[in-house]
């Protein structure tokens, strides 16, 4: 059986990571577009990053930009990709606010140019296409429980571009006969999130607190709900996506949900540290009630009972913000079988226990003496 290939966009991303390891570990040839930076960006990657001077290179690289139409028509005319993972995104809400023309270029335009090359090319009968849409579509929500039938409601420029992305998706199906499927997926994590999301900000912020590395923690809208998986569980559904016989929508989430501040205690304790709150709205702080001896010395030695670890800033809120998501998986179960295998507390552990490591590693260096 020849090997397939895939294309995938945000190659050096929390997804592409992952999903370019699951692929190579089923046989796939994997190229993926990456930005050019003035350093290095592909510490995600570089475990299966492969000399492209060996026999049998499964994995190749090619400088590319979603706003870049050429760019992406010739990469795709040299590739020929069975599959395209469009992952590649500004995926950061509240930076969407700051760049919203830049969002919108490669959000939804970005979307749009890889839908259209696939059609110029001629490739609509050989290309499937995967789009990363997302639980932000719901925004302001129209259900308590968000499933594929739930009307839109866009709060960001990121989710008003991810909209239009999402009906290009659907219309170039049903215009030209692509197989093209949104997976709807709520948010997803791990110890390669960008330090900038809430989950990953609180792992790797009390992971410097508990080495002494920083005193205070602080964060936005602690009362949003969020429906978190594991970013490993979701690449594994937007393969399975690909493999069906027609092309659809799903929703991608676990069914529960935490708020910031529940998952702030989640972390802490994972640390040995519990949390009483006081104060409400931008007045409220996270104090350290107690510490768990056992943990004490080897897990956070800089904190002590009583200290503030947490802090609201108001430069965190978002100008329009999305309160409450929870997704209803049902459909993927029901008809693709997945489930998601990595549970909240494991994740949060796997977060926790990679960001004390680094911190340690942090401290050590900061420390060194290098005689
Ligand atoms: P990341 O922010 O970790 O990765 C985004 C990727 O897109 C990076 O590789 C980034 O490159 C690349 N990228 C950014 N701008 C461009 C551009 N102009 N041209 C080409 N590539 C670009 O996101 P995730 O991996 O978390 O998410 C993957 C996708 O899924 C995104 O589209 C996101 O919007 C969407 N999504 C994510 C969810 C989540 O919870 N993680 C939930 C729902 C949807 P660089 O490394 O150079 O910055
Ligand atoms: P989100 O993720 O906006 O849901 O988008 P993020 O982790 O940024 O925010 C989640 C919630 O936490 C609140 N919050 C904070 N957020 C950040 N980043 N920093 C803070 O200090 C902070 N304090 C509180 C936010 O207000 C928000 O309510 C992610 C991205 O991956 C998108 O690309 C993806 O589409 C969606 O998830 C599903």
């Amino acid at each position: 059986m020849t090997k397939k290939t895939a294309l995938i966009t945000g190659i050096t991303g929390q997804d592409g990571s992952y999903l370019a390891e699951f692929l190579l570990e089923k046989g796939y040839i994997v190229h993926g577009i990456k930005r050019r930076s003035s350093m290095f960006n592909t510490d995600r990657v570089d475990h299966i990053y492969q000399d492209l001077h060996d026999a049998d290179v499964r994995f190749q690289m090619h400088f590319g930009d979603l706003t870049d139409t050429s760019n992406l028509v010739r990469i795709i005319q040299e590739v020929q990709p069975d599959e395209i993972y469009n992952l590649g995104a500004q995926s950061h809400v509240a930076v969407s606010f700051e760049t919203p023309e830049y969002t919108a270029d490669v959000d939804a335009l970005g979307t749009l140019r890889l839908l259209e090359a696939i059609r110029l090319l001629g490739l609509e009968k050989k290309t499937k296409f995967y789009q990363a849409s997302t639980s932000e579509l719901y925004g302001l929500v129209q259900e308590p429980i968000q499933s594929e039938t739930t009307p839109f409601y866009p709060r960001s420029p990121y989710a008003v571009s991810k909209m239009f992305a999402y009906w290009m998706c659907v219309n170039y199906r049903e215009a030209y006969g692509i197989f093209a499927c949104n997976g709807i997926l709520f948010n997803h994590e791990s110890e390669r999130r960008g330090e900038t999301f809430v989950t990953r900000k609180i792992t790797r912020g009390l992971g410097e607190i508990a080495q002494g590395l920083s005193d205070c923690l602080y964060l936005g809208n602690m009362d949003a709900l969020r429906d978190w998986g594991h970013a490993r569980d979701y690449v594994r559904m937007q393969w399975m996506m690909l493999q069906q016989d027609t092309p659809d929508d799903y929703v991608i989430a676990t069914g529960k949900q935490y708020s910031v501040r529940q998952f702030v205690e989640v972390s802490a304790a994972r640390i040995g540290v519990t949390l009483r709150w006081e104060g409400k709205g931008v007045e409220e702080v996270g104090i350290v009630e107690a510490i768990d001896q056992a943990h004490a010395v080897t897990r956070c030695p800089a904190i002590s009972e009583g200290q503030v670890i947490v802090r609201v800033d108001p430069r965190y809120f978002r100008p329009t913000e999305v309160e409450t998501l929870l997704g209803d998986p049902s459909k993927a179960k029901a008809k693709l079988g997945w489930v998601p295998e990595i549970t909240f507390e494991e994740m949060v552990d796997e977060m926790m226990e990679a960001d004390l490591l680094a911190a340690r590693k942090a401290l050590l260096l900061k420390n060194a003496d290098w005689g």
